[in-house]
């Protein structure tokens, strides 16, 4: 019964090198708090933000000032719990942080790269210097998973429940990740030719591995995500040919390329980025 309790323990991460090498974070060392995930649903306190959903501690000079960009369209139940868990969840961290909500606002199939190049180029006028790449439906459960840049990129969510808390893959670097805007730039940003589900992040990870930017993760168990539940997106067919294409476009597809225009308007608790 103890082999059979053994192998069905799918929670314990599978030994996989992880690539925690230089994944040190300006030296701190990680405070490894559990939040209780049966609270992750409820409706937590926060203090109140600056308009358009910033905030900056009033009792300390954070070290960080870092940008959340979500891609988005239509889940305002994700957009809910993913906004009152989140302020909770950083301002225990005591860092500066803004959240731009970047909304894709047609009818064409849903473009995550791309929006996440607009709240890029958005969040780079306003001169964060951090930004991290986040889905709407993802909810981080340890605080020391620090929302701010590492040396290198960094993929952070990398022990998800819906994979058994396992990492798939060695190269994902879907779901959360966090980026210097410099290192952003270096890429040209991700690439703009991926409409549907899959392959974006991929092409990234290839976009950071050419430039000497292999990203890092931290322990797994600082990792940890919940996914908020949703039907499965229809992947996109042409997704395996772009990535195969992924290095010649590096230069010509990205944060240069974006030829639509945006709106912004603030929200209290977040800037609302509308992309039509
Ligand atoms: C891969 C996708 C990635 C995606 C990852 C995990 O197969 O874009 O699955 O997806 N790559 C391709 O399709 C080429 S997840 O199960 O988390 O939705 O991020």
């Amino acid at each position: 019964l103890q082999n059979i309790a053994n192998e069905l323990d799918l929670r314990k991460p599978i030994e996989i090198d992880y690539n925690l090498k230089n994944c040190t974070y300006h030296g701190v060392v990680l405070n490894n708090e559990d939040i209780n995930i049966d609270s992750v649903y409820v409706t937590k306190t926060f203090n109140k933000t600056f308009i358009g959903g910033e905030y900056k501690p009033s009792r300390c000079l954070p070290l960080i000032k870092t940008a959340l960009i979500v891609p988005y369209r239509s889940r305002p139940n994700h957009l809910n719990i993913f906004l009152n868990y989140m302020h909770s969840f950083l301002q225990r961290q005591n860092i500066h942080y803004r959240i731009f909500i970047v909304d894709q606002n047609d009818t064409s199939p849903f473009n995550r790269a791309k929006m996440l190049n607009f709240g890029a180029t958005e969040a780079m006028k306003h001169k964060y210097n951090c930004l991290i790449l986040h889905d709407v439906d993802l909810i981080p459960i340890n605080t020391g998973n620090i929302y701010g840049c590492t040396k290198v990129p960094r993929h952070m969510s990398s022990s998800l429940d819906t994979f058994r808390y396992n990492l798939p893959y060695l190269t994902l670097f879907g779901g959360a990740a966090a980026i210097s805007s410099e290192h952003f730039k270096k890429v040209h940003g991700m690439s703009n030719k991926f409409y549907g589900w899959g392959g974006e992040d991929d092409d990234f990870y290839r976009r950071l591995v050419q430039n000497d930017l292999e990203p890092c993760r931290f322990p797994p168990e600082i990792s940890r995500y919940i996914m908020l539940p949703h039907e499965k997106q229809k992947a996109s067919e042409n997704r395996f040919k772009l990535l195969e294409e992924s290095e010649q476009n590096q230069k010509t597809d990205g944060i240069s390329s974006l030829s639509q225009n945006y709106i912004v308007k603030l929200e209290d608790l977040y800037t609302h980025i509308i992309v039509s």
